[in-house]
Order: C-alpha cells, then sequence, then structure tokens
C-alpha cells in the first residue's frame, strides 16, 4: 500500500454520502479533500469528512481478537463463536441466538450478516441499529406505497420552492446537504424554508419561520394541515382515484385539534398558507418524527399531505427521508431488518421467500419476523436468546435503558462483539471481541440518501491483526458448515451476488433492482443511482407515473389520530427530555472523539434548559445538573437558553464512559416503541433536574490520557493532550489530584486562596507548560481557550487562567478547522463592522474551510451573540 496517488472514496459518516479523495502522505498520513465529480457534495465536505485524517490512526484501536479479555488467535476465537453457536442453535433452537447489527456496515458486510443469520441459521433475529433511526420511515414508506421508497433525489430540494424541515437538524446533521440548500435559496430567493422542531437549532436560522411545537404533536400538525388543504379545496383532483383511503384520512384528519402543538394561530397559519399556497414542495424529515411511539404515524401523516396535493414524483416536491447512517439504505436493501427480506422483499409474502429460498438454495428462510432491537434485548435478559453478536454499534451507549442493556448483555452466556476498538462499552461485556477494519482500511459499497450508490476503497492496511466484517462473518459461516455458501473472497464477489440476487427478485416488480450492475467493473464502479435495471434504465424519481407498489397500484393515505408521547410528565419527572446530536461529534465518539479538531466545538456534555425551568429549580449557569428518570441518571453542564421551550430540555447522545463520568443519555431514556415500527421514543422521555451542587469545580489540561476518578468529569481531545471538566462532592487534597491528572513529580507552580477556596497549579518544564489544574467553589471563570492553547506552549502566565489585558480571548470555539473562537468573531462583528458570512471569512477565515460553522455565524450577525461567551 505505498500508493501515493489519489483515491476516490466515500465519507465514513452521514447519510448524505459524501464523495471524497484521499491522498496518502509519505508520513503515512491521509490528505482529505471533497470529491469535486461526486454527485452528492461535488467537492464540499463538513467539518467532520475534513476532519477524517485525524482518526484513521492506531489510536484506541484493538490489534488482535480477544477471548475472555485476553488476547487469543484468530483461528480459536472463529472456532470458539462457531461452535458457541452452533451448540446453542443445536440446543435452544436457532431463536435462542441473534445479531444485531448496524447501517455503518458496508453493503456487502450486510448482505454476507443477513443472509448468515435469515437463509442458513434459519432465524429472522437479525435486528440493526437503524431500528433506533429509519425504522418508522420505513414502515411508513411501506403503508403509504407498498414499498420502501424514497421517491425523490437531492437536487429536488434545489428545486423546490418550499422546503420544509420537520424533526430535522440539517445544518448539523446532514450539514452538505444543508449547504446546497442555502446556497439553493441564496441564488433564488424566493424559496422559502420553513423548520419544525421544538428547539432552536442552528438550522432554523436558515427558515423564513420557525415552528417550535411540543414534542410528540406533529401528527396534529399534519393533520391539520390536511384538513385544511380539503377546507380549501387543494385536493389534486386526481388524488381520489389514485390514492386509496383519502376519504378517511381526511375524516381522521378533520378530528385532531391542532392546539396542542402549543404554536400560535397566526403561525400555524402561515405554514398552512405556505404549504398549500406553493406548488413544489419538498418536506424533508428525520428524527424527530422516527424516534417517536408515533413515529410511523408521523411519517404517513407528512405523506398524507404530499399524496393529497399530487406533490409526489415530480421535480421539486415530494417527502424526502434523509437518512442517518452512511449505509442506512444500503441496509434496508439487503434486507438486514428483522421484518424484512433481500431486494425490499417482505418476508411474509410466500412468494418472496420463495424467491430468494431459491437463490440461496436453502429449505426455507423464517416466516415469520424476528425481534426487534429493544426486544432482541429483553430477549437477551430473559435468557431466551442465549447466543448474540453485535457488529459496528454500541448498543450499551445507544440503546434506551441502556443501563438494561449492559445488565443484560453481562448476564448472557455468550457474548461476540466485532468492533475497532476495545475502548467501547459493549466491546467491555465480549466474550469474544473480534478486531474488524474500520473506514479507510474496508472495501465495500454504501447507498446514501440519494438512492446513490457509491465505492469505500481501502486507502490503509488494517490495523494490527483485523479483518473485514464480511470475511469474518463468512468465516464463521464456513466454519458452522455451510462452505461453499460462504466462500467469499473479495467483496466485489458479493456485490455480484447481491445483484444477481435483485434480478431474480426482478420478477415481483419491486423498487429495488440492480440487476444492471452483475457485470459491473467493481474496482472503478462510479456511483449510480438505483434501480439500474437488467436493460440498463433507471429512474430518476419514483411514482411520476402515479403507479405504486401496492397490490391496486394505488397509494395509500393513512387514517390517523393524533397521541400523546407514551412517558407521562407529572410532579417528580416534570421535564420532557428532547436528545439529539452536535455538529461535530459522531455518535458514541469512538472516532470523531479522537480529533482534536473536532473536540473544540462543544467538549462537555450538556443540557440546554429554559430560563424559567432554570430558575425554578435552582439551576445557575454553567453549573452542573444531575437529571433522574425512572431508569438512571446523568450530570451535566447547564446551558440556560431560550432555544429550548419551558418543560422540555435537550441532551446530546454522544457522550460515554470513556469520556465523561456520567454522560450517557440513554441511560435516563424509556424503552417505549412505536407499535408499528418498533423504533423507541428517543426523544420524549420524562425527567426531574436539580443541581448536582458539588463542593467543588475544576478545570485542567493535561498531556495525559487519564480519567480522573472524581466525582464527575469529561474530557476532550486537544491539541497534544486532554481537556478536563472535573467536580468533587467533597474537599480533597487538590495538589494530590494535580500530580494524577498532569503526571507530574516535580515542582509545581501554585497559586491557592485558601479563604476564597480557590488552587491553581501549573507543571512547567523547560519553560513549557505540561499541564495546569485550576480549583474553585463555582463555576470557574477562567478563558478555558486560552488555558487550552497554553498546553506545551510556553506561556508562563497559564496560572492567570486568561490572557494578559492585551491579549485577546478567543471564547469557546465555533470555527474548528482555523480554532475561531465566538470572542474574536464578536469583536471583529462590532469593530471591524462586518454584514455578512462572507465577511467574516474575509477577515478571519472562519467558515472558509467546509463551512459547518457558517450557520452559527449567520446567527451571530444576527443577535450579535448566539452562545453563551462567558465562561
Ligand atoms: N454531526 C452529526 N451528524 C450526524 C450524526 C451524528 O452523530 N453527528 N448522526 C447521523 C445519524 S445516524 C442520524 S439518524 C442523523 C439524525 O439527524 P437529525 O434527525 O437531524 O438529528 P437529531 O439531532 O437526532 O434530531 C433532529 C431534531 O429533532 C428535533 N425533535 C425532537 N422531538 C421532536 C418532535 O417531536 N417533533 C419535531 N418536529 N422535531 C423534534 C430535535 O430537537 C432535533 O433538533 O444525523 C446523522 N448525522
Ligand atoms: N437518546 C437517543 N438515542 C439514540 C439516538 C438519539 O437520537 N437519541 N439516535 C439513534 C440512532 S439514529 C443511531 S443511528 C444510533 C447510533 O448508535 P451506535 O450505532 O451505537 O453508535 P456508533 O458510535 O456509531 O457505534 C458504532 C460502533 O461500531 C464501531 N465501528 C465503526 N466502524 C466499524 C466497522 O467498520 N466495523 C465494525 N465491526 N465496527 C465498527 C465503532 O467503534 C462503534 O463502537 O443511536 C441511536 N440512539
Ligand atoms: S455531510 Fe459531512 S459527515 Fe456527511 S457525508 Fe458529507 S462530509 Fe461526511
Ligand atoms: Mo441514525
Amino acid at each position: 500500500m505505498s500508493n501515493l496517488s489519489p483515491i476516490h472514496s466515500t465519507c465514513a459518516y452521514c447519510g448524505v454520502g459524501c464523495g471524497i479523495v484521499a491522498t496518502r502522505q509519505a508520513d503515512g498520513s491521509l490528505a482529505i479533500r471533497g470529491d469535486e465529480t461526486h454527485p452528492a457534495n461535488f467537492g464540499r465536505l463538513c467539518s467532520k469528512g475534513s476532519a477524517l485524517g485525524d482518526t484513521v490512526g492506531d489510536e484506541r484501536r484493538l490489534l488482535y481478537p480477544m477471548i475472555n479479555g485476553n488476547k487469543a488467535e484468530w483461528d480459536d476465537a472463529l472456532a470458539l463463536v462457531a461452535a458457541k453457536f452452533k451448540a446453542t442453535i443445536k440446543e435452544h433452537g436457532a431463536d435462542s441466538v441473534a445479531f444485531y447489527v448496524s447501517g455503518q456496515l458496508l453493503t456487502e458486510d450486510y448482505y454476507v450478516a443477513n443472509k448468515l443469520m435469515k437463509g442458513f441459521i434459519g432465524s429472522a433475529n437479525i435486528d440493526t441499529n437503524s431500528r433506533l433511526c429509519m425504522a418508522s420511515t420505513v414502515a411508513g414508506h411501506k403503508r403509504a406505497f407498498g414499498t420502501d421508497t424514497v421517491p425523490g433525489v437531492y437536487a429536488d430540494i434545489e428545486h423546490a420552492d418550499l422546503v420544509v424541515l420537520v424533526g430535522s437538524n440539517l445544518a448539523w446533521c446532514h450539514p452538505v446537504l444543508y449547504q446546497r440548500l442555502a446556497t439553493a435559496k441564496a441564488d433564488r430567493p424566493s424559496m422559502k424554508v420553513i423548520n419544525i422542531d421544538p428547539r432552536r437549532t442552528a438550522t432554523s436560522d436558515l427558515a423564513d419561520l420557525h415552528l417550535s411545537l411540543r414534542i410528540g404533536t406533529d401528527v396534529a400538525l399534519f393533520n391539520h394541515l390536511l384538513a385544511q388543504i380539503e377546507a380549501r379545496g387543494a385536493i389534486d383532483p386526481s388524488a381520489y382515484e389514485k390514492v386509496n383511503g383519502l376519504p378517511n384520512a381526511l375524516e381522521s384528519a378533520r378530528s385532531d385539534d391542532v392546539s396542542v402543538c402549543g404554536l400560535e394561530p397566526r403561525e400555524v397559519e402561515a405554514f398552512v398558507q405556505a404549504f398549500i399556497g406553493t406548488q413544489k414542495v419538498v418536506t424533508i424529515f428525520s428524527q424527530g418524527v422516527n424516534q417517536s411511539s408515533a413515529g410511523t404515524d408521523k411519517v404517513n401523516a407528512i405523506i398524507n399531505c404530499h399524496l393529497a396535493t399530487g406533490r409526489i414524483g415530480k421535480e421539486g416536491m415530494g417527502p424526502f427521508s434523509v437518512t442517518g447512517q452512511p449505509n442506512a439504505m444500503g441496509g434496508r436493501e439487503v434486507g438486514g431488518l428483522a421484518n424484512m427480506l433481500a431486494c425490499h422483499l417482505d418476508l411474509e409474502v410466500a412468494e418472496h421467500r420463495k424467491t430468494v429460498q431459491e437463490f440461496w438454495k436453502v429449505e426455507k428462510v423464517p416466516e415469520r419476523p424476528g425481534l426487534k432491537a429493544v426486544d432482541m434485548f429483553k430477549a437477551v435478559a430473559d435468557g431466551k436468546v442465549k447466543a448474540i453478536w453485535i457488529m459496528c454499534t454500541n448498543p450499551i451507549v445507544s440503546l434506551p435503558e441502556a443501563d438494561g442493556v449492559k445488565a443484560a448483555l453481562e448476564a448472557c452466556d455468550f457474548v461476540v462483539v466485532s468492533d475497532l476498538s476495545a475502548d467501547v462499552e459493549t466491546a467491555k461485556v465480549a466474550d469474544v471481541l473480534l478486531p474488524a477494519t474500520g473506514w479507510g482500511e474496508k472495501d465495500g459499497t454504501v447507498t446514501n440518501s440519494d438512492r446513490l450508490i457509491s465505492r469505500q476503497r481501502s486507502l490503509l492496511p488494517p490495523a494490527g491483526a483485523a479483518r473485514h466484517d464480511w470475511d469474518i462473518i463468512s468465516e464463521v459461516g464456513r466454519r458452522m458448515g455451510w462452505v461453499r455458501d460462504f466462500a467469499y473472497s473479495s467483496p466485489a464477489q458479493i456485490f455480484k451476488e447481491f445483484a444477481a440476487l435483485s434480478a431474480a427478485c426482478a420478477v415481483h416488480g419491486r423498487d429495488f433492482d440492480i440487476s444492471g450492475l452483475v457485470e459491473v467493473d467493481y474496482d472503478t464502479m462510479e456511483p449510480i443511482r438505483w434501480p439500474v435495471r437488467a436493460d440498463g434504465s433507471q429512474t430518476e424519481r419514483f411514482f411520476a407515473d402515479g403507479v405504486y407498489f401496492t397490490p391496486s397500484g394505488k397509494a395509500n393515505a393513512i387514517p390517523i389520530r393524533f397521541r400523546e408521547p407514551v412517558s407521562k410528565r407529572e410532579p417528580k419527572y416534570p421535564y420532557r427530555l428532547n436528545t439529539g446530536r452536535i455538529r461535530d461529534q459522531w455518535h458514541t465518539m469512538t472516532r470523531s472523539g479522537l480529533s482534536a479538531k473536532l473536540g473544540q466545538h462543544l467538549p462537555e456534555p450538556f443540557v440546554e434548559i429554559h430560563p424559567e425551568d432554570a430558575r425554578r429549580s435552582g439551576i445557575e449557569p454553567q453549573s452542573l445538573v444531575e437529571l433522574t428518570s425512572p431508569t438512571g441518571t446523568a450530570i451535566l453542564r447547564a446551558q440556560i437558553t431560550h432555544r429550548v421551550s419551558e418543560g422540555e430540555l435537550f441532551v446530546p447522545i454522544h457522550w460515554t464512559d470513556v469520556f465523561a463520568s456520567n454522560g450517557r443519555v440513554d441511560a435516563l431514556v424509556a424503552a417505549v416503541v412505536d407499535p408499528v415500527s418498533g423504533q423507541p421514543e428517543s426523544k420524549a422521555s420524562v425527567v426531574a433536574a436539580k443541581p448536582y451542587a458539588p463542593a467543588w469545580y475544576g478545570f485542567a489540561v493535561t498531556r495525559r490520557n487519564v480519567s480522573p476518578l472524581t466525582d464527575y468529569w469529561s474530557r476532550a481531545r486537544i491539541q497534544g493532550g486532554w481537556r478536563i471538566e472535573l467536580a468533587g462532592k467533597t474537599a480533597c487534597d487538590f495538589e494530590e489530584l494535580a500530580r494524577f491528572i498532569l503526571e507530574y513529580e516535580g515542582e509545581l507552580i501554585r497559586y491557592c486562596d485558601q479563604s476564597k477556596g480557590t488552587a491553581r497549579f501549573a507543571a512547567l518544564h523547560d519553560g513549557k507548560v505540561l499541564g495546569a489544574l485550576f480549583i474553585a467553589p463555582d463555576p470557574l471563570k477562567v478563558s478555558k481557550e486560552f488555558i487550552t492553547a497554553s498546553l506545551g506552549s510556553g506561556s508562563p502566565f497559564v496560572l492567570a487562567g486568561r490572557p494578559a489585558a492585551d491579549m485577546p480571548d478567543p471564547g469557546p470555539i465555533v470555527c474548528s478547522c482555523f480554532s475561531v473562537g465566538v470572542n474574536t468573531i464578536l469583536t471583529a462583528i462590532q469593530e471591524g463592522g462586518l454584514m455578512t458570512v462572507d465577511e467574516i471569512g474575509g477577515a478571519l477565515r472562519a467558515g472558509t474551510n467546509c463551512g459547518s460553522c457558517k450557520p452559527e455565524l449567520a446567527e451571530m450577525l444576527a443577535r450579535g451573540q448566539s452562545r453563551q461567551a462567558a465562561e
């Protein structure tokens, strides 16, 4: 692998599916840039994509298999996995084993895992983290269209005159698609954007109208819209013919009351008028829709409005589900959900099963769906599932009632985990831990939200003894006795088989068909949108002809009534807990947490709380808050803000025990699911909030990779080390703490004021700062960015805690590419008279590389100030 010429691949992270060009540098590192030729991003990359090169080293990697915590040989580990699964199946039946997989597996990995479980083991107990992510959309699509079909393409978003974003923080979660939308709007200012989200987000700043509805009330809003579409004569005349069940759907819609949304009537009216009055409408939706006990209903409430107005299958219009993970779509295509078969066929349909059965040359595939994620882990807890293999997902952090998931796995007879790292919660409970290759090492395909199949190509050799997921699964399949059926030697071979299966499935006339790719040159394959049929024909947009994949060929409007979220607020748990993502971290931070650049933006787990609620609960700015739910607790930094409504809190999902003492938000989330899709209601649990009230607060920078044993801590990567937040319930020996965190035996410089309870320590060596610790009884009023920047530098003034009077304090970092802080930007806006985001870029470079911070820059211009500048 000494190739120094550029290689085209696809980003590791979100479902936008951006193309990248990677060039291996002489020192072994990777230089990454956006691929100008890729139709998803045309050269753009966001902050996470730009930082991919920082996350591919050996740090935190698992380099060899482990059995019961000890280093093992591949041969022994694989033999053990095959033997244990076989013995368990023999003794307790096929349904006593399960696979829990991931939308971050490549299509080839996913196909083999699904084939092994559904075709050969003979159980449908394979489910995926897409259950937590896209399941409600899959179910909603199937109810409305007969298949899980995304009708439109990205370009529709640019062609629309109105884009409605429902439960989507596109600016932070699909940043390059957001940039395409923002550019289209700037080029064509008549285009309108409406954002429907209980919380004000970076995405809201692009919107002409932000509807801050109460959590979980989207069905009532879209039912109101549907009723108004009828009342105002806006139903497409052909809809009664093309759509089944419209009268029933209308009747249900009329019965709901929009007042439950808690919106001003004039706001609702503005939304209704905009939707009815605009032909080209795209409604983008994401986890604010899916992750709900009414998730499937929310999806159908949105689709109903598009079907009733005939706004689907045409340029610039349609419902548009943006997918989360890089291969969320690919996983659905291979049938990775417990209730699906490959190629968008249905497990329950006998002819569908027959086709797949004959293709795989197996006696039968299961007739009944397997266990969905939440039920799968309940079955582990109940001892019904006795052996489970978890691949490429971290359920002890990401599943609801996460502490229960941990206990279930700890008690399970046999747990196999394939991961990149041993330093991951779920990996720590594995009986057998298998090192998988990661992004940059793997080869295969992914499908993005736009139905584009793109290649991920290997850029680096595998770390240590790591092996590809498809290879590991195939090897276990062979060792379980199916030697010829899993005799794969390359992902190209697997892709070819999958394409051939889709050709065999074509008789069923479903949407997914890649038979035209059977003979494709896999090595040089360019991004291509499915379907690609045997005759080479493709379909840009589905349903343009008004024909759907239902038995009647008509779409279905679904009658729906609003339901409240399942967990009820009560005096003991007065707050509704909303959860979601931040701009620069990816899920459980196993990869993005390695990048010092990405660690700068929001370095600590936090809870957004409305000022009135903070006052009522006695919570001070920047203090620590303890959240409690019936299932767990978390300790988080208070961000007091009008972005959230009274009675509603927001907490990011990313922090794990590796990065914080008590930041796993899913410990708090109730395992309540949507009755149709089985998707958890991740955004509407109930919690109590109270001050954590530590005796002291601390802040440290250190070169050392340390998890301090204090009552509260959280840490983030910085250039040359770590920054750590600390707090303790009782006083401790601060000098001892400083020596532990800084790992320093020599003379410490110190400044302590016992009367005030403050202490400051720094370790200097050869005039360089090796680390520093600051302690105070209240949240620290020091410049954390100044202290962070001092690490490894020659600043002898680090103990001052802030820059000298004539030196500016940058404040919290907004632009992670060029480390530009909020104070620097605000000063430049005020003193330099800057008026536009481009002018900020011209003056400070902020926003000129990946552009992910542009929404925040725009908001700072609009408001003069966005984030709490003072720390
Ligand atoms: N930076 C970053 N980007 C990512 C990811 C990441 O980890 N980090 N993960 C990827 C993945 S897997 C996914 S699935 C996507 C998710 O992408 P998004 O769905 O955009 O992300 P979330 O932040 O989970 O949730 C979106 C919004 O839903 C709102 N919401 C909560 N409840 C409701 C409600 O009842 N109604 C409405 N209308 N809105 C509500 C929340 O306030 C939040 O702002 O992001 C992908 N992109
Ligand atoms: N409360 C709440 N909970 C949520 C959500 C929410 O919004 N709120 N969102 C949900 C959603 S949408 C999602 S998608 C999930 C995400 O949750 P997870 O899937 O649990 O999160 P990740 O951190 O992406 O986990 C991926 C794991 O696979 C490993 N890995 C990475 N690449 C590879 C590979 O190629 N092979 C193998 N074998 N391992 C690899 C990583 O080290 C990591 O441990 O979280 C869900 N949980
Ligand atoms: S938007 Fe960002 S994270 Fe998503 S694929 Fe593109 S570069 Fe990667
Ligand atoms: Mo997701």
